[in-house]
Formats: C-alpha cells, sequence, structure tokens
C-alpha cells in the first residue's frame, strides 16, 4: 500500500500468502474432521446438510448396498493417493511429481460429490421427513414425489430420544417426523407439535380404532398411527438350546458374549423391570436401581447394544440372543428360517409409532400423511418393512404369509401382555442416569 496498491491487490499479493499455510492448514483439518465426525454433525447439521458421515450412516442403516462399497472403496484411493504424494515431496522429489498423486486423489473425493449434485429443488416443492430407520421404502417415497412433483428428503434415527434432542434443540426443519407414543406425549407438552386438520386427512377412516384415541394423543388431534408393533427376543434356533420364553434367556451366562440388547434406555431398563415381574414404566427409585444392577450383571454376556442392524448382526451369527423390535426380525426370518422371535411370558413392549407435524414445519405434510393412510400405500408399507400395520384397510391387501406371520401381527392373547411405555415426566431423568451408569461401566 506504501508503494501505492489498493486494499484487494495488496490482500492478494502479500496479505494472502503470507497467512495462505495457516489457511491451508486450517482447511485441511476442516475437512478431515468434517470427513470422520457423525455424532457432532447429526446434532447441528440443518436439513438437507447431509455430509458424507451422516449419508453414510444413512445408507447403512438400510443395508450395506454397493454404493456403500463404492464410496469406501473411492476414500481408501484417494487416501492411498495422497499419502504418495506426501510420502514422495519427503522424499525431496519435485513438486511437480508429489502434486500428480494428491490432485488425482483429491478428484476421486470429489467426484461423489460432483456427481451427486444437481440443481437444488425449490423449497416449496421440497419435504423434509424424519423417520425411524427401516420404515418407509424408496420406492413409496419415490411415488409421493411422482405424484405431488415434491422432492423427500430422509433423515433417519433409531431412538426417540436423538427425535426428541433434535426437535427440543429448535427449529430442526422436518416437515413430518414419526415419534413413538410416550414421545407424541412429551412433544405436546411441550408445545411441538401442530394440530392437524382431519378433514384433509380423508384416509384417516382405514385406521383400526383400536390404535387411534389413546391417552397419549386424545382423539389423535396431533398425531396418526404408522406402525404399531412389540420388543421381544429374537434367537438362532440352531444355536439356543431351548427356545427361550422369558427375558431372563438374555442373562443366561452360556450366551457370554453371544447376546445383543437394544440401544434404548427405556426398553433395556423396561426388559429387566419386566423379568423381575414389574411395569416398565415404573418410578420406584429401589425397582429401577435393582434394574440397573441387573443390567450391569447381564453386561460382561453382551456383545451389544444396538437398536439400528440388529437383525444383520443375528443374521450374521455373531448374536445368538436379542432383544429386538418385531418388524426387522420378521424381515431377518424371511432370509433365514433359523431366526426365531418370541414375546416373553412375563409381557413386554407395545409401542404405536405416529407421523405427526412439528411445529415449525413449512410443506406439505398434510398431504404425505393422508398419503401415507391410503390403503394401498400402507399395505407397501407393512409389505416391504413387515412391521404392523394399524390401517385396517391395508390389511386384506397384504399377502398371506404377512397377515398370518405373529411376529407381525400377534394373537389377541399375546396382545393382552404388552404394555405401552409412558411418559414419566421427571423420572425420565432417573431412567437416564440408571442408563448412563450402565453403559458407561
Ligand atoms: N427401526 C425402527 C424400529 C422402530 C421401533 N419403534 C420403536 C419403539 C420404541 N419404544
Amino acid at each position: 500500500m506504501d508503494l501505492g496498491a489498493g486494499p484487494v491487490r495488496t490482500f492478494l499479493l502479500v496479505t494472502l500468502p503470507a497467512i495462505f499455510p495457516a489457511v491451508l492448514a486450517a482447511a485441511l483439518l476442516v475437512f478431515a474432521l468434517s470427513i470422520d465426525d457423525y455424532v457432532v454433525t447429526s446434532f447441528v447439521a440443518g436439513v438437507g446438510a447431509t455430509t458424507l458421515p451422516l449419508q453414510i450412516y444413512s445408507m447403512v442403516k438400510s443395508g450395506v448396498s454397493p454404493e456403500i462399497n463404492a464410496v469406501s472403496t473411492m476414500i481408501l484411493v484417494a487416501t492411498a493417493l495422497l499419502l504418495l504424494g506426501a510420502f514422495l515431496l519427503e522424499q525431496g522429489r519435485s513438486l511437480r511429481l508429489a502434486a500428480a498423486p494428491a490432485i488425482v486423489g483429491f478428484a476421486v473425493l470429489g467426484a461423489p460429490f460432483v456427481m451427486a449434485g444437481g440443481p437444488a429443488p425449490a423449497q416449496d416443492r421440497v419435504l423434509n421427513l424424519f423417520i425411524w430407520s427401516n420404515y418407509i421404502a424408496p420406492e413409496t417415497l419415490a411415488k409421493f414425489e411422482a405424484r405431488h412433483g415434491v422432492r423427500v428428503n430422509v433423515d433417519l434415527y433409531d431412538s426417540n430420544e436423538a427425535l426428541l434432542a433434535k426437535l427440543q434443540a429448535g427449529n430442526a426443519g422436518y416437515d413430518v417426523v414419526c415419534p413413538s407414543d410416550y414421545s407424541v406425549e412429551v412433544l405436546l407438552a411441550q408445545g411441538l407439535l401442530q394440530r392437524l386438520d382431519h378433514s384433509a386427512l380423508p384416509h384417516l377412516a382405514n385406521l383400526d380404532p383400536e390404535f387411534l384415541d389413546r391417552p397419549y394423543d386424545p382423539g389423535n388431534a396431533h398425531s396418526v398411527p404408522y406402525f404399531w408393533g412389540t420388543s421381544g427376543i429374537a434367537y438362532s434356533r440352531r444355536r439356543v438350546a431351548e427356545p427361550p420364553d422369558s427375558w431372563g434367556a438374555l442373562w443366561d451366562p452360556r450366551y457370554r458374549g453371544r447376546i445383543l440388547m437394544l440401544d434404548d434406555a427405556r426398553e433395556v431398563l423396561g426388559a429387566a423391570l419386566k423379568w423381575r415381574g414389574n411395569s416398565q414404566n415404573s418410578k420406584d427409585p429401589r425397582l429401577l436401581a435393582a434394574a440397573r444392577d441387573d443390567l450391569l450383571r447381564q453386561k460382561p454376556l453382551v456383545r451389544a447394544y444396538n437398536s439400528t442392524n440388529f437383525e444383520d448382526i443375528l443374521l450374521s451369527g455373531d448374536v445368538w440372543l436379542a432383544q429386538a423390535w418385531n418388524g426387522q426380525i420378521a424381515r431377518a426370518m424371511a432370509q433365514d428360517p433359523d431366526i426365531a422371535y418370541v414375546l416373553p411370558r412375563e409381557g413386554s413392549t407395545l409401542f404405536i409409532d405416529n407421523l405427526a407435524i412439528p411445529r415449525d414445519a413449512r410443506h406439505p405434510a398434510l398431504a404425505f400423511i393422508d398419503f401415507a393412510l391410503e390403503a394401498e400405500v400402507a399395505a407397501e408399507i407393512c409389505r416391504t418393512m413387515l412391521y404392523s400395520s394399524p390401517n385396517r384397510a391395508a390389511w386384506p391387501l397384504l399377502p398371506p404369509d404377512v397377515r398370518t406371520n405373529p411376529a407381525i401381527f400377534p394373537s389377541p392373547e399375546a396382545v393382552r401382555r404388552l404394555e405401552l411405555i409412558q411418559d414419566l415426566g421427571h423420572a425420565t431423568l432417573l431412567y437416564d442416569r440408571l442408563w448412563t451408569e450402565v453403559k458407561s461401566e
């Protein structure tokens, strides 16, 4: 500037070259962190801001597809090329020689993003859906997209607590969510759900009244049932000597290292409570502490806590007994007749998962909910995911082997032994603390 250059010229010719190493180092650090991090990103990313780890994580939830293998291979190749570049540089080779593999490496890393990129659709032509993994097939979404000319962005979760955390943190950008029974109650208490205009939901009449007007949402003013189901014990017939009929089977030392539990505070503490003949909605600190102690005793036997792809782990033979949700196990049973599913005699969870619209939603959410309530669509959703459909009009459209499968549609006698999980208000903190003690031990 002393010599007469303007601010831009000075910045480009003096300041930027001086700080360039720091800028480059920061860029590389940010890149490395973003390609490595899942947890923080999943909490802070907005809808549609899907980094590679978020994308891979949601792809893994619907089974390991060739796309995941392709992306992983590209990352591996790119890493090898970048390391080669660094190695050549270290060996004192010319910058040009060292830069060649590094440039190819960056190109390989960037290719999927360029290929996946396209013009972003207009904001009002988008629906942001936040739903349990293994709950809707891409072909069902494609039908909605084609009919309404809307693109559906899907984010997946595997626990009510993950859904609650996102919605409680403020405008998450979702238009339709899928909370379970007790979570509807929590969200309602915090004013986080919109009232549903039933006149825009003509297919509401398709639902079995058995699943309507439950205490967690009287009159279904804010939610409509999407799937229901059970928690039970899935096992390998070949490897488990006697068919289990009690939660106690998950404490059997003969199966050390071959047991899987859901990664879900209410379900796991609930199973321990049920095993001892108590309600899974108990608020009694003594019963809860005893359940925690049982779970700590069980921990050396447990191979994994997993609510995502427990059926795959069972199918792989890594675990032989698993606390599980029925639909994914029904899918595993269809793949391998060695897998079986029982509801423990002490009773277990009945869940009703619902579609609802968050307070800040902006897109055509009612249209999506009514679409999911249509008989043919509900039948397709049930047929592909194998969780239990509350849609009475869909039942005649289901294949007989789905309709008569007791893992999907248990008998009324079995259903009588099931209990809905309820919101426990302040006692939830106690469950959270005990669960943390179990997991962190
Ligand atoms: N992967 C989807 C499983 C959904 C099960 N519903 C959860 C009920 C939690 N109590």
